[in-house]
């Protein structure tokens, strides 16, 4: 069965859910009919604002808090912002977003309020050090952890380590698939702090997936959540259209493959965001039902998840 979508007055994607003071808060992408043709590239998911929506519980009435952050207030965007992210760090609240740069480059910017609806004011630059897409902040504890990163349109094959190498092109074969980042913040969440690093994902025998893995190797949308002390690294693995979960006792990994979550939906894309709300667990995604099947015109949905005795994640009914 099918749930509702949440909101049906726009276009939306890419949820990313978060509880502040108790309330859920939903951070989407804002997608719109743009005509633009469907390519690998991703050119057909051009938006030029977010939106940030709140609800008390999953179920209850959802309030639109309006267009909270538009492209022409990003100075360094040129087009196209993709899914985003936010965070709460010493009662400040963070929008963490990607765009394409005048460059052609997708880099990755953050946008401050007092509020977590928003309005949102971006910094002037993207954060140095950034680049590809679908942003993910872990705050935990007193560390704070953005991953990124997303293949094809997201541009992550063409980075060597943390250099574009526009030559560089998705491994095929066995060799180990591409992997999203992770890099600390630092405490005022505008900078990375050190290194960024690529993550581990690795099978049941300890091995890396392989690039030809396309069931179960990361695409996009990497989100990390904590349980106990576990960290559960879910992701989208693109042109196979699962969503899957990786697990770990650290926030950087290495991360051992844990299995599907949910099975292709209607579009394309699929990207999650999983949250505890008052000790239940709730799956944000999306999927295209609500424009007939149009790739880039989504319907944010959510839904109730569970674990097993063991930790696992029973895979959500579509
Ligand atoms: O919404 C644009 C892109 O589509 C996102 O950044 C990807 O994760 C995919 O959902």
């Amino acid at each position: 069965m099918s749930e509702s979508p949440l909101v049906s007055h726009i276009y939306t994607a890419d949820p990313s859910a978060h509880v502040f003071n108790d309330r859920i808060y939903v951070y989407p992408s804002h997608d719109r009919d743009t005509g633009v043709s469907d390519n690998d590239n991703g050119d057909q998911y051009d938006m030029v604002d977010y939106h940030v929506f709140s609800m008390d519980d999953v179920g209850s009435e959802v309030t639109d808090h309006g267009a909270v952050l538009k492209l022409e207030e990003i100075p360094w965007a040129e087009k196209q912002l993709w899914a985003p992210d936010a965070a709460e760090r010493n009662g400040k609240y963070y929008l963490f977003f990607p765009a394409r740069s005048h460059d052609g480059l997708f880099r990755i910017g953050v946008a401050l309020s007092d509020k977590p609806e928003g309005p949102f004011a971006a910094e002037p630059e993207p954060i140095a050090g950034s680049y590809s897409i679908d942003p993910a902040v872990l705050v935990d504890g007193q560390d704070a952890f953005l991953y990124f990163g997303g293949l094809w349109g997201g541009q992550l094959q063409h980075y060597n380590g943390n250099l574009h190498d526009p030559a560089r092109e998705e491994p095929t074969g066995d060799s180990p698939a591409i992997n999203p980042r992770v890099a600390r913040l630092s405490d005022d969440m505008k900078s990375i702090v050190g290194e960024v690093q690529e993550m581990e994902i690795l099978d049941e025998q300890g091995q890396p997936l392989r690039a030809d893995d396309h069931n179960r190797r990361f695409f996009e949308a990497p989100w990390v959540h904590k349980r106990g002390d576990t960290y559960y690294l879910s992701y989208s693995t693109g042109n196979t259209h699962y969503l899957v979960y990786a697990t770990s006792k650290s926030p950087t990994g290495p991360f051992i493959y844990g299995g599907r979550i949910m099975e292709p939906v209607v579009g394309w894309t699929t990207h999650q965001s999983i949250v505890e709300h008052r000790g239940r667990w709730f799956l944000f995604h999306h999927d295209s039902s609500l424009s007939g099947g149009r790739n880039s015109l989504r319907c944010m949905k959510a839904k109730e998840i569970f674990y097993d005795e063991a930790g696992h994640i029973l895979p959500v009914k579509v």
